[in-house]
């Protein structure tokens, strides 16, 4: 399988987040990236590119103009505020909840920072917008190539992306990869395109950003927002609104379900997709359902991935595959790349 590899990921490398009260170190690694390349290289499963160049129209399709000006910016922002801001992570303080306003764009960069993001645990580094701006173009790139007639191609790249939404950032992710390749397929004349979501967090941003579409189908296995993040998102009863009634499709499993439970969900959202009838199918994957998962709850093993990438190829459709969450980090490259395999192997 081809894969586009974001070679800028470790310029986005934030130190610590927040989590009940202390700074404790970022799960989201840069490592994660390398485990998985060297996996694909150690099996050799197909070529691997970094693009030279891209075409960023779709970005800003997907994107509020007014997020991509703050995130383009926000580093120097934050570091004019303070220069000892350059040997710290940006976080926000502030955020507007239910009664304050969102149209009013405040001249603080920190109100800004608030207004753009839902969570403390998303630190904003010196190289965030390059890496995020590089991986978007692998996720476009991927589409375009799967588009040209490659069977399916994987867009490695970090910090993922299926919790940012049109204007804001948060679970570690800044730009959503999924939301755009799916784009860009739409753009490139594929009619109907379904993502599948199978992070083990709900994916709030790609959900939000398609909510009211009825081109995009947007389905998503995850942990039971009752109790696993993002909490205010991923109930079942989220069907859609407006055109978008119906093409969205949420599968919320209780923390502690195992491969069997997980895979007949699987089966049932992949008959959903089917019965939609999509020219192409985009998985937001995310290797964090794995049991040694640090801050995940299901638990499933290294070999069911290779089962999940064989029932992904019988869906049968140009497939572009975007890497998300997994914080195992030895193990996150071998479960990244059983289910590539089981997919390669499974299309035959
Ligand atoms: C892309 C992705 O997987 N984002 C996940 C963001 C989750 N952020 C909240 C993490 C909560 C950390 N819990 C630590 C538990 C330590 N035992
Ligand atoms: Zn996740």
């Amino acid at each position: 399988m081809l894969t586009l590899y974001n070679d800028r990921h470790a310029l986005h490398h934030g130190q610590r987040e927040m989590f009940r009260g202390e700074m404790v170190p970022c799960f989201e690694i840069p490592a994660r990236a390398d485990f998985v390349l060297a996996e694909l290289k150690r099996r050799g499963l197909g070529a691997i590119e970094t693009p030279a160049a891209f075409d960023d129209a779709v970005i800003a399709r997907v994107h509020a103009p007014r997020y991509l000006d703050f995130l383009r910016g926000a580093w120097d922002e934050w570091v004019a505020l303070d220069p000892a801001n350059a040997q710290r992570d940006a976080f926000p303080s502030y955020w507007p909840i239910r009664t304050f306003r969102s149209d009013v764009l405040p001249a603080s960069f920190p109100a800004r920072m608030g207004l753009f993001s839902y969570d403390a645990g998303s630190p904003l580094t010196s190289g965030t917008w390059a890496a995020a701006y590089a991986g978007a173009g692998c996720a476009i790139v991927a589409a375009q190539r799967v588009l040209a007639g490659e069977r399916a191609a994987f867009a490695l790249t970090r910090p993922p992306g299926h919790h940012a939404g049109a204007d804001f950032f948060g679970g570690y992710c800044f730009l959503n990869n999924a939301a755009i390749a799916a784009q860009t397929l739409r753009d490139a004349g594929a009619a109907r395109v379904a993502v599948l979501d199978i992070d083990y967090h709900h994916g709030n941003g790609t959900q939000a950003i398609f909510y009211e579409r009825a081109d995009v189908l947007v389905t998503s296995l995850h942990g039971d927002p009752h109790t696993e993040y993002p909490y205010y998102l991923g109930y079942a009863d989220e069907q859609g609104a407006g055109a978008g009634k119906g093409f969205n499709r949420n599968l919320p499993l209780p923390r502690g379900t195992g491969f069997e439970a997980w895979r007949a969900a699987l089966t049932d959202a992949l008959a959903g997709i089917a019965a939609f009838r999509p020219d192409a199918l985009v998985v937001s994957l995310g290797l964090d359902t794995f049991a040694g998962d640090p801050i995940a709850g299901f638990t499933l093993q290294s070999d069911d991935y290779l089962r999940i990438g064989e029932d992904l190829a019988r869906a049968g459709l140009p497939t572009v595959f975007v890497f998300e969450g997994g914080y195992a980090v030895a193990e996150v490259g071998v479960n990244a790349v059983n289910v590539l395999e089981g997919f390669a192997e499974g299309a035959g």
